[in-house]
């Protein structure tokens, strides 16, 4: 066996072979994403061994991995990156924070599914959109952006929290009276197989997403070059643009995963567009501003090489482009800045953060 960073394993014809090892959640929904990224690699680099924590893809098994894949969350899953006993972790986007701790990075940003949010109505409700609920019906959510958005929209519904995984969810929604209907992203529903449960899809007009909802995300050890080399191929251009814009300006707005904050982006005739708004928790307070930026290759922004961009490295996009979807993203947070979109979200947080 050759020795070196690297687990390595020959096969028959006595090559040596990288074996890559993913880390992953435990949850159905992470299960899916992890090996819906093997199945891309294995594709693209049919001599590579992938190892997802006790399951083995290809032909090997390690029994000592077995044991660790217990229930890692993304702080362990980032802990087994950073002690080498995993090379790259799929996430779902929206999930990872706008920064990163030191020595990781977003290898690979894949292409985006539906980035919306979608009803799913209580069976009895079936036929039913939000618009054409009863007043007083309760719609699950634990979403501040979603609540903020719709409370505004549709003054009719209330709003309660639902927690737990997908799973969860629509069983405490289906086999309860607790709720007429949950919100979800459109893109677990699809990546669970539920999307006949879809009634409802939810345009900008509705509900904005949230900072890269609806696309996977692949995280590596950034010293990891050829791990890093390798996932890059995932890279789906026109995604990471959007996704770096979007974080940029969520980075701005020093807005975690939990603030009521939401975005809208497109991407047409290679320039990038970017819609972004704030909300009070009860959404009687907003503001929302769109900007756009040319991302043609051509159109030559100053660029240093090697850098990340709201922790993604993507050595095969532009970087001209990604310089400029971040300055996007950062532009649209002090526009509305200048406007007074940091009280309406400390206020938020407060008031959040006492309920
Ligand atoms: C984050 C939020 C939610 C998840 C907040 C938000 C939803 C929480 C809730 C940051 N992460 O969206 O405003 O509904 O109470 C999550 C889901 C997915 C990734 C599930 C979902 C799948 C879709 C994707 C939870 N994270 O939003 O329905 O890959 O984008």
């Amino acid at each position: 066996m050759e020795e070196g960073p690297y687990k390595c394993v020959r096969d028959g014809n006595g090559t040596v072979n990288r074996v890559i090892r993913m880390g992953t959640r435990k949850s159905q929904l992470a299960r899916i994403q992890t090996d819906y990224v093997a199945e891309k690699l294995k594709t693209l680099y049919p001599d590579v061994h992938l190892e997802i924590g006790e399951k083995t893809i290809h032909s090997l098994s390690l029994s000592q991995f077995s044991s660790r894949e217990k229930s890692l969350f993304t702080k362990e899953l980032e802990n087994a990156l950073e002690r080498n006993e995993v090379d790259l972790v799929v996430h779902s986007l929206k999930d990872l924070p706008t920064t990163l701790p030191n020595g990781f990075t977003i290898g690979a940003v894949l292409q985006r599914e539906s980035p919306h949010d979608a009803v799913v109505l209580h069976p009895k409700n079936s036929g039913l959109t939000l618009d054409t609920l009863p007043d007083g019906s309760v719609i699950g959510t634990s979403s501040l952006r979603r609540a903020a958005q719709l409370k505004k929209r549709f003054p009719h519904l209330e709003f309660k929290d639902i927690r737990g995984n997908l799973n969860t969810r629509l069983k405490k929604l289906d086999e309860k009276e607790d709720y007429a209907a949950i919100i979800l992203a459109a893109a677990g529903l699809k990546r669970m197989g539920w999307e006949a449960r879809v009634s409802q899809v939810l345009g900008p007009e509705d509900c904005m997403y949230a900072v890269g909802q609806g696309a996977l995300a692949v995280e590596v050890r950034a010293r990891d070059c050829d791990i890093l080399e390798m996932v890059s191929t995932l890279h789906h251009s026109e995604t990471v643009l959007r996704c770096i814009a979007e974080r940029a300006f969520l980075r701005r707005l020093e807005g975690g995963c939990s603030v009521p904050v939401a975005v809208n982006t497109e991407v047409k005739d290679s320039v990038l567009s970017l819609t972004g708004a704030v909300y009070s928790l009860d959404g009687a307070d907003s503001l929302k501003e769109a900007m756009e930026i040319s991302v043609d290759p051509g159109n030559k922004l100053e660029s240093a090489a090697d850098i990340q961009h709201v922790g993604v490295t993507a050595h095969n996009v532009p970087q001209c482009a990604q310089v400029a979807a971040e300055k996007l993203g950062v532009d649209l947070a002090d526009l509305l800045l200048s406007k007074g979109a940091m009280e309406i979200l400390t206020t938020a947080r407060k008031l959040n953060d006492a309920r």
